[in-house]
């Protein structure tokens, strides 16, 4: 029996070489190829292999027993089915914006996809203010579509429940409950804050019942509300961008949940877009440095066009796909979409509030260089997160972001 067939183990550079001429048709039997592990995120390796001569690549995606940010979190390596299957669904529900999926192995839990290498993180390229026009609309119809046509008005019922069992994911959403709806909003050891945003956090965060309490029910929509199959990490780093071509990548967090929360997601990830864009001009010896005024407007508009884009379209679906005479209807709609938009409120302040101060922080943030605006920055995403989450009912449109981007004072 081959090496590979027995039981699990974390492969190196060479195991994976080995790996897909042994296990796959990918490549010829002969082939010279060279890897490279590449992998930048929290939890997983990532393997580049290149055949030169054949100008072939792929994506080997393996999951190790622990998390790379740090050894406390021990996950169960059958994520990486999770996240085949799901991107298996991805292919047939939203074919162009998901990398095509070629293997998956169940012993070594890893698989195997198309190398998207050519493609910027969408987070380095808003970073840098490099943004395709149009990437937002995009992902906004990814969302609706995802959301309507797996939820339990379209699907059939007992196909929606298989589905919900397919997808159970307890330890990927335990990272979750814990990371983005726990610890931030406490003195955790795990937390990781400058001085400075400490002492915001004890005036401003740590000791605010009524925020704590509206943060609970978040938590409780996350654990229990089964609306819809979500991505359940929607952030910036988990998109690609190449001219008007997006990929959505690292699904290995989907679960039946609330369908707001990868709207709310990926909204505050826009936030530290425009976050970090503010503390570039907020540094620049001109005080109007127009290049940067321009970005932040972009991003601003960005937003804009994300939120009222993703109503729309869910709006449409919900009406084409929804075949139930009573859910169909006006007031079903309009109740369901706010409750929607809402939950995307909260879920958008409290990865906010999670990404500066708990344990995995966000590179717009981190590589603001002065300290002091960058603790401006972390103060007023911590300020921008507590108004969405206490005020979540009163985001319904793109205007209303508008308006929260325009608060000023911490
Ligand atoms: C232990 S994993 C930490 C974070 O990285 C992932 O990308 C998720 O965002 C998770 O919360
Ligand atoms: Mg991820």
């Amino acid at each position: 029996m081959s090496r590979f067939e027995e039981t699990y183990w974390t492969m190196t550079e060479e195991d994976v070489a080995a790996y897909v001429l042994e296990r796959t048709n990918l490549f010829e039997k002969n082939a010279t190829l060279s890897v490279k592990e590449i992998g930048d995120g929290n939890l997983n390796y990532v393997f580049l292999i290149l055949d030169k001569a054949k100008q072939k690549s792929f994506i080997l995606k393996q999951a190790g027993p622990v998390a790379r940010i740090s050894e406390e979190f021990r996950v169960s390596p059958d994520r990486n089915r999770i996240e085949y299957e799901l991107l298996y669904l991805q292919n047939q529900l939203n074919p162009t914006l998901v990398p095509k999926v070629y293997q998956y192995d169940a012993v070594m839990n890893c698989l195997l996809m198309e190398d998207l290498s050519e493609y910027t993180i969408l987070r380095t390229a808003l970073m840098c203010g490099d943004v395709t026009v149009g990437w937002q609309k995009k992902i906004a119809d990814f969302i609706a579509r995802t959301i309507v046509l797996t939820s339990d008005y379209v699907l059939h019922p007992k196909e929606k429940k298989a589905m919900q069992k397919q997808f159970i994911n307890p330890e990927l959403c335990d990272i979750t409950e814990a990371l983005v709806f726990s610890e931030p909003f406490w003195n955790c050891p795990r937390n990781d804050v400058s001085k400075l945003v400490r002492a915001y956090c004890e005036r401003n965060l740590w000791h605010d019942v009524v925020l704590k309490q509206s943060v609970a029910k978040l938590k409780f929509g996350f654990m229990t509300k089964a609306q819809s199959l979500i991505h359940g990490d929607l952030h910036t780093g988990s998109i690609f961008v190449r001219g008007n071509d997006v990929k959505v990548i690292d699904h290995e967090f989907g679960f039946y949940g609330p369908s707001g929360f990868d709207l709310g997601t990926l909204t505050a990830n826009i936030i530290f877009a425009y976050l970090h864009q503010e503390a570039l001009q907020l540094g620049s010896f001109h005080l109007e440095n127009s290049h940067t005024l321009f970005k932040i407007q972009q991003i601003e508009n960005t937003l804009v066009s994300f939120i009222d884009e993703f109503v729309q379209v869910f709006v449409t679906l919900w009406q084409q796909a929804v075949l139930d005479d009573g859910a169909s209807g006006a007031s079903f709609l309009e109740d369901y979409l706010n409750e929607i938009l809402s939950d995307a409120a909260g879920a958008a302040g409290c990865e906010l509030i999670r990404r500066i101060v708990g344990i995995a922080h966000v590179s717009d943030m981190t590589s603001i260089e002065s300290e002091s605006l960058r603790d401006w920055a972390a103060c007023r995403g911590i300020m921008l997160g507590k108004l969405l989450i206490l005020n979540r009912h009163q985001y319904r449109t793109g205007k209303d972001y508008r308006r929260l981007l325009a608060v000023r004072g911490n």
